[in-house]
């Protein structure tokens, strides 16, 4: 149990000094489908002035240097909960109708974008361009793929190989900020990868974050599957998989205790007040710690 408590001081601190933007979603599809979508877990709304998403194109001029300064329209915002979607301007109306901002050259499997915030612009050759090498010191928040070397057609997630090409990408329900080590956000299979792996051209996770669809909050608890839903959740709290009861505890973001109960079917979480909350659940072999948001 020890070890528990602290992983769950762990996430609390977190929660409190370094919760950040992230990459929600990326799909590389067939022709110009292609999207990121980015999403604000924090409590207040982002001025995405301070931010921008430099890239590279297949192999970097020089490993670990971005060659692209790609920065969001003036006043762009994301609300908090909400998510920004950058699309390619030729993308399929499907994807449009959820674009904010269009940019057209977004990977086609094997280029690295990284989230950052932050940093110093020297305009070494005074064209009024933020050239490769010109920002400095900014702070890297999220990732999809490296500025290391070519991949190949791809970067391989979750065990998928060349996952970042010909499919969309899903952060799962438990990832609650950015992650700037792109080897350990990709993982080595689904269960340790921070992003379920989806079909070519699947845009159904597209223009909202977090996501509970069966294969994306399903999670292993001891030997058997729990599936948690709705998440936004308003009043009530499902499990199902659950064949006996468990001990539920709803902690605030201060890791303050607001609720505990027995669970075997549902959660009544009405008396809590809006927000991110985490919740423990266990029995006498198993734990789990998952967050929820309150509508
Ligand atoms: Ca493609
Ligand atoms: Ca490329
Ligand atoms: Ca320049
Ligand atoms: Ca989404």
């Amino acid at each position: 149990m020890k070890k528990l408590y602290t992983i769950i001081a762990l996430f609390s601190i977190s929660f409190l000094s370094a919760q950040t933007l992230f990459f929600s979603e990326y799909a590389e599809g067939s022709s110009n489908n292609k999207y990121l979508e980015i999403y604000n877990p924090t409590n207040a709304e982002i001025d995405l002035s301070t931010y921008a998403f430099p890239s590279v194109a297949n192999a970097p001029a020089v490993a670990g240097e971005y060659e692209y300064w790609n920065e969001f329209p003036a006043g762009a915002t994301i609300a908090v909960g909400g998510v920004y979607v950058i699309t390619h301007g030729s993308a399929d109306p499907a994807i449009l109708n959820y674009s904010n901002h269009t940019h057209t050259y977004l990977s086609n499997g094997d280029d690295g974008y990284k989230l950052v915030e932050g940093g110093t612009w020297n305009d070494a050759d005074n064209d009024g361009k933020k050239d490769a090498g010109e920002v400095t010191g900014f702070t890297v928040i999220d990732v999809i793929g490296d500025w290391q070397a070519d991949p190949g057609s791809g970067w391989e997630v979750a065990g998928v190989t060349n996952a970042t090409k010909d499919h969309t990408l899903v952060r799962k329900l438990s990832v609650t900020t950015g992650n700037a080590d792109w080897d350990d956000s990709r993982g080595t299979d689904s269960d340790d990868s921070e992003w379920v792996v989806l079909d070519n051209e699947t845009w159904t996770f597209l223009g909202s974050h977090p996501h509970t669809d069966a294969s994306l909050s399903i999670f292993d608890f001891g030997d058997i599957k729990i599936d948690v839903y709705p998440n936004p959740v308003q009043t009530k709290l499902n499990f199902s998989g659950l064949t006996s009861p468990v001990q539920a505890t709803v902690f605030d973001m201060l890791g303050k205790r607001q609720l505990e109960s027995k669970v075997t079917n549902t959660l009544d979480v009405s008396s809590l007040k809006s927000g991110l909350y985490m919740v423990e659940i266990k029995n006498e072999n198993s734990a789990k710690v998952f967050n929820i948001l309150k509508k």
